[in-house]
């Protein structure tokens, strides 16, 4: 071959490595342009940040996305306009499943008041529009405060419900306490509480669960009876378990439910803001009506202290789901201090069996009374006597 030629073979191939790459970057192009509101390229690029949090040890970095299983952003709140950049830098996008709720389960059609919950007020017909998908009056950090207020909370209905009043919500949400003997806390979550969700635009109503009697205090089945008795209500698409004792101190962590289980309270004062373990489900949680049933609720048989909310993290893990999470600069509590309760010591025990009873313990053999029911200004008071399941 002669020096020419090989110089001309030398350029041909630098003009096809060229074009390769032009090629290249127009495909990376198009898919960055056409996946920008595609969920699934969404949460390809969440899964590889998760991972990148997860090997780099940043699980708990303010500014990491924590996503433990395959990602999911399902319901993830994004809108440049609302989120800071530094939440913004992997939740940019609202996604296309944080919309009304379709099927039996669902909202009405635009433009259309829904009859059942959704709808501020059925007899206003002026009230057309859902909702914008960012709620446009959120602030950010809100401060907490532990000393009760005067608040009049004039926009609240009997029976602590609410919901926007000039538009037609998009989530209807039972907000379940469970509860015994912390009259401070309460009034404290209620106070910080109601002017979160009232900002977030949502059709809620906060239910007290609360266990007679003295005996151990049984967290997970009074959430049970939390979901049974507010069906009774209403149709609600949404339900968050919310311990008494944690105050939201960030109100763009909006109280709806995604596409899979949310762990809400992921930064805890308490654990220095910090997630103490990838499978922590405690504390505040939400879940759909749907999810809730198909793992049949949390289990029963966790009397005092401890490991019914690892439970419904292995019951979800079981059904195929994954608990997913908002970054830990939103997701944050502050708890507030109370005795440390008596832990159960069987709880290790009832974790490790728990699998056999998945379908057996439950909402499937929940039994309880129903002793007492009202509805003073900011909450829906219920007082449930639990019969201890039978063992099976
Ligand atoms: C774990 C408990 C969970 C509890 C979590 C955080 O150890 O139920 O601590 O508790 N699991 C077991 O005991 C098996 S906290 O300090 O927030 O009250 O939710």
């Amino acid at each position: 071959m002669t020096v020419a030629a090989a110089v001309a073979l030398w350029h041909r191939a630098h003009l096809y490595k060229a074009l390769a790459c032009v090629v290249l970057t127009l495909i990376a192009i198009q898919y960055l342009l056409s996946g920008v509101l595609d969920r699934r390229s969404i949460e390809t690029i969440f899964t590889i940040n998760a991972t990148r949090y997860a090997t780099n040890n940043y699980r708990n970095h303010p500014r990491g996305l924590i996503i433990y299983g395959p990602a999911t952003v399902a319901s993830l709140p994004g809108n440049a306009s609302v989120w800071p950049t530094s939440a913004l830098s992997e939740i940019a996008i609202p996604s296309k499943s944080d919309t009304i709720p379709t099927g039996t389960s669902g909202g009405s059609a635009v433009g259309v008041p829904n009859q059942d919950a959704s709808t501020p007020n059925t007899t206003d017909t002026t009230i057309q529009q859902r909702c914008p998908l960012i709620p446009p009056n959120l602030v950010g950090p809100v401060a907490v405060s532990l000393s009760p207020t005067e608040k009049k909370f004039t926009e609240v209905k009997p029976g602590g419900r609410g919901f926007p009043s000039n538009c037609i919500a998009r989530h209807r949400v039972a907000i379940i306490i469970p509860y015994r003997d912390r009259p401070n806390h309460l009034q404290a979550l209620l106070q910080t509480l109601h002017p979160i969700l009232l900002r977030q635009q949502i059709d809620y109503q906060i239910f007290i669960i609360e266990q007679e009697g003295t005996g151990l205090f049984n967290r997970a089945m009074l959430m049970n009876v939390g979901y049974v008795e507010a069906l009774k209500e209403r149709t609600f698409d949404c339900f968050i378990f919310h311990d008494v004792d944690l105050l939201p101190e960030d109100d763009r962590n909006l109280y709806t439910c995604p596409e899979q289980p949310r762990h809400m309270s992921v930064a805890v004062d308490k654990f220095k803001y910090r997630l103490p373990y990838a499978d922590l489900f405690g504390g505040v949680s939400a879940m759909t009506r749907e999810h809730f049933r198909l793992v049949n609720g949390f289990s029963n048989v966790f009397w005092g202290w401890g490991g019914e909310d690892d439970d419904m993290a292995n019951r979800i893990k079981a059904r195929g789901l994954h608990i997913s999470r908002y970054p830990a600069n939103v997701a944050r509590y502050k708890m507030l201090s109370h005795k440390k309760e008596k832990a159960n010591p069987k709880r290790y025990e009832f974790l490790k069996t728990g699998k056999k009873r998945f379908t057996t313990d439950g909402l499937s053999n929940l039994k309880y009374q129903l002793v007492d029911k009202q509805k003073p200004k900011l909450y829906t008071w219920l007082l449930v006597r639990l019969t201890p399941p039978q063992p099976s």
